[in-house]
């Protein structure tokens, strides 16, 4: 009997079941029901299935054939039926989003864990252990809908809570920065980053000329450019990554009074990103690889889990801070300020349908309940204009607050009315207020204690088209960011930049851009220059020289934050016939406890039988389920079945794609021909462990706590800085 490898169930918290299939006798039924004249294959009620309507409900007695004159005559007009499906086949799609189109989505809660009931009248913040429902959609920026999950990308992060006060929208990036300082230049950065106007190409990319161009010319962008040259933009799973609200926003008690606040979203997890060849080749091998790790993670009862922080302050730290909190292109390090946990958000239910809650989800940052409000950042007031109208254009009517995913789950009663598709009608006479008709039928009424009130911010001054002068310092966080990374993290980033400016065809838009990394890090500039044998530029002009010693930060190195345990992670198991299945077993018990997972890999997806007589069923064939797909790998298999990989080529790719990326390797006693012939004899190091019997099991993954062996890509890698 095939066995197919099972995981323990997170406790407490009940994962989706499987959707229940009919037995195999009842398609039997069905399919054996009446065929068409033309050999077509008709499924009718008598399988106990409901009638098929049209979508005015008539009972649809043939859905195979269009209604024609005769035999072999014309289709008729009046086919009613056929014009209904095809015209509502026609207009399936809406537009897709202009920014973050491609994107995934789940169900959850918020559970407060502090209270904050004394910095802000929100309601979501007030009572401990309460729990408020959430949806969250993770998505990259630049791709259409159909695009890889594994482009390198800045990943939003857009979180809807349904609290009792209102929706209320977090809608971030997994990178606390954005490019620019005022929204005015948002259409330029998103126009220069997707695909050049007159060729259409690159998808997905931003190593292209009109991306570097702009960027170049824009040294506001900079501190953002380390990050998303920095494996950020590769995680590893949107489970691996941290979610930020990157505005600064105000949170307002019930007398009006303001505190500063920063969004911070944690992962249990901790931080994971993948490498850039691996991201390459994840694309090709699963370009789903993001969604169907949340599916998987969520059916499986295994939940995603972050934690929320908040960095709260006043003006006097506002003053006080060398950059000024309204720049979207700043951090407050979380040394300086530290972040405050206050509440979990878990994602323990995927959509029932994709179309209706992910693609029609529609996140306003001017979702705010009373308790939350904005600061004066020119991001976030051109945000606060462009989500609302955004969602016109995308889903067709202003009662997109109608469809249920975007529906509050609170009480909601006003005076709009009609409008498409409106779902939600006022009844009775009153349409308008001030109104004369009572208490009971005059319709809603203003609540001044409980209603929405802004900050009472003094302001004055003349109107001006300025950026202002606190927002002129566009490098020194950026080498703050770059001083934070561990030695493999900058060598990432160098790497990075070299790719991408290699694929600039403008050799003066390469040298401007290195101009500005001259202002960053001068290491970092001449690795650049190196790379794409350029010869240094002269530093660029810059509004403010950089402060070089802002003190380096922990919190901002994925290695430095990366996975407490070997939790969520997933080992690919090379697998053959005649494998030790003793072996398997211990490893694979060990996985489970550790709560991490593993997918079996084999010549054949119907399996092997291992060494006991066991028939254990393959997730994936070879090519199918290359090492890519997996954190760590372990090659096991029979002496007989080893001879066979070492003459195949994804089985020897399997291995070599596993040692380039860094992965540990858990070599089995008799696996040796393979690596032989991967050219990799010789070069087997730590990273390499024997997994020869069960005794080798605990050292082998222990090991793999450590997530990548980073020292081999130091020691081979061609571009390896001597003093990286
Ligand atoms: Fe967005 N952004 N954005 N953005 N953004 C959109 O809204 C916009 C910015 C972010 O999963 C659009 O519904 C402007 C920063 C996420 O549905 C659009 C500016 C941050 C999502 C829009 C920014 C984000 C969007 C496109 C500069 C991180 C996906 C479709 C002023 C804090 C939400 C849509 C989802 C989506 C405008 C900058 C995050 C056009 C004008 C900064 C996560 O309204």
């Amino acid at each position: 009997m095939a066995k197919t490898p099972s995981k323990p169930k997170t406790k407490g918290e009940t994962p989706k079941k499987a959707p229940k299939l009919p037995p195999a006798s009842e398609f039997a039924t069905s399919f054996a029901e009446p065929q068409g004249q033309g050999g077509e294959t008709h499924q009718t009620v008598q399988s106990g299935a409901p009638a098929l309507t049209t979508a005015q409900g008539a009972p649809i007695a043939d859905d195979q054939n269009s209604l024609k004159q005769g035999a072999r005559g014309p289709t008729l007009l009046e086919d009613f039926h056929l014009r209904e499906k095809i015209f509502h086949f026609d207009h399936e799609r809406i537009p897709e989003r202009v920014v973050h189109a491609r994107g995934y989505g789940a169900h959850g809660f918020f559970e407060l864990t502090d209270s904050l009931a004394d910095i802000t009248r929100a309601d979501i913040f007030q009572r401990v252990g309460e729990r408020t429902p959430a949806f969250v959609r993770f998505s990259t920026v630049a791709g259409s809908k159909g695009s890889a999950d594994l482009v390198r990308d800045v990943r939003g992060f857009a979180v809807k809570l349904y609290t009792q006060e209102g929706n209320w929208d977090i809608v971030g990036n997994n990178i606390p920065v954005f490019f620019i300082q005022d929204a005015i230049k948002f259409p330029d950065l998103v126009h220069a980053a997707k695909p050049e106007p007159d060729r259409a190409f690159p998808q997905a990319q931003t190593a292209h000329d009109n991306f570097w161009d702009f960027i170049s010319l824009t040294p506001e962008s900079m501190h953002m450019i380390m990050w998303i040259m920095s494996d950020r933009t590769i995680p590893r799973s949107f489970r691996t990554m941290e979610g930020f609200g990157v505005h600064t926003f105000r949170l307002l008690d019930a007398e009006g009074r303001s505190t500063f606040v920063k969004f911070h979203w944690k992962p249990k997890l901790g931080l994971q990103s993948v490498v850039w060849n691996e991201a390459v080749k994840i694309n090709g091998a699963d370009p789903d690889f993001h969604r169907r790790d949340l599916w998987d993670a969520i059916n499986a009862g295994d939940f995603p889990e972050w934690e929320l922080g908040v960095q709260l302050f006043d003006d006097e730290f506002a003053n006080s801070f060398d950059f000024d909190v309204l720049d979207a292109t700043k951090i407050i390090p979380e040394e300086i300020l530290p972040v405050r946990v206050i509440g979990r958000l878990v994602l323990d239910r995927v959509v029932d349908n994709f179309f209706a809650e992910t693609e029609q989800v529609a996140f306003c940052t001017q979702n705010v309940p009373p308790g939350i409000d904005f600061s004066n950042d020119p991001l976030l007031a051109g945000r606060n204009f462009s989500y609302l109208d955004t969602q016109l254009k995308r889903l067709g009517s202003p009662n997109f607050t109608h469809i249920p995913i975007n529906a509050p789950k609170c009480p909601v009663s006003n005076f709009q009315q009609d409008g498409h598709m409106a779902m939600r009608n006022p009844v009775g006479r009153a349409n308008y207020e001030p109104n004369s008709w009572g208490a009971e039928i005059g319709g809603p009424r203003e609540d001044p204690v409980r209603g929405f009130r802004s900050f009472a911010e003094a302001t004055e001054g003349p109107k001006l088209r300025i950026r202002q002068e606190s927002f002129a310092d566009h490098y020194s966080q950026a080498r703050q960011f770059f001083v934070s990374q561990t030695p493999i993290e900058q060598k990432h980033i160098g790497d990075a930049l070299v790719f991408e400016l290699s694929k600039v065809e403008r050799v003066d838009i390469r040298a401007r851009l290195v101009s500005h990394l001259m202002n960053i890090d001068p290491v970092l500039a001449q690795t650049v220059a190196d790379g794409l044998a350029l010869d240094l530029p002269e530093p660029a002009v810059a509004a403010r020289p950089t402060i070089q010693d802002l003190p380096p930060s922990d919190a901002l190195s994925i290695v430095k934050n990366g996975p407490p345990s070997l939790e969520g992670r997933k080992l690919g198991i090379l697998l053959t016939d005649g494998s030790d299945a003793a072996l398997f077993t211990a490893l694979t018990k060990a996985l489970d406890a550790q709560n991490a997972v593993f997918e079996v890999v084999a010549p054949k997806v119907g399996g092997v039988t291992l060494s006991d007589g066991t028939a254990l069923a393959a997730k994936h064939k070879i090519d199918g389920g290359p090492s890519v797909l997996f954190d760590a790998v372990a090659v096991l298999p029979s002496a007989e079945g080893a001879a066979l990989l070492a003459i195949d080529k994804p089985a020897k790719d399997f291995v070599s794609d596993a040692f380039a990326h860094c992965k540990f390797i858990g070599i089995g006693a008799a696996s040796a021909p393979l690596f032989d012939k991967a050219g990799l004899t010789e070069e087997l190091d730590e990273g390499c462990l024997p997994l020869g019997s069960a005794k080798d099991v605990d050292a082998f993954l222990a090991a793999c706590g450590q997530v990548r062996h980073w020292p081999r890509e130091l020691a081979v890698d061609l571009d390896a800085q001597p003093d990286a």
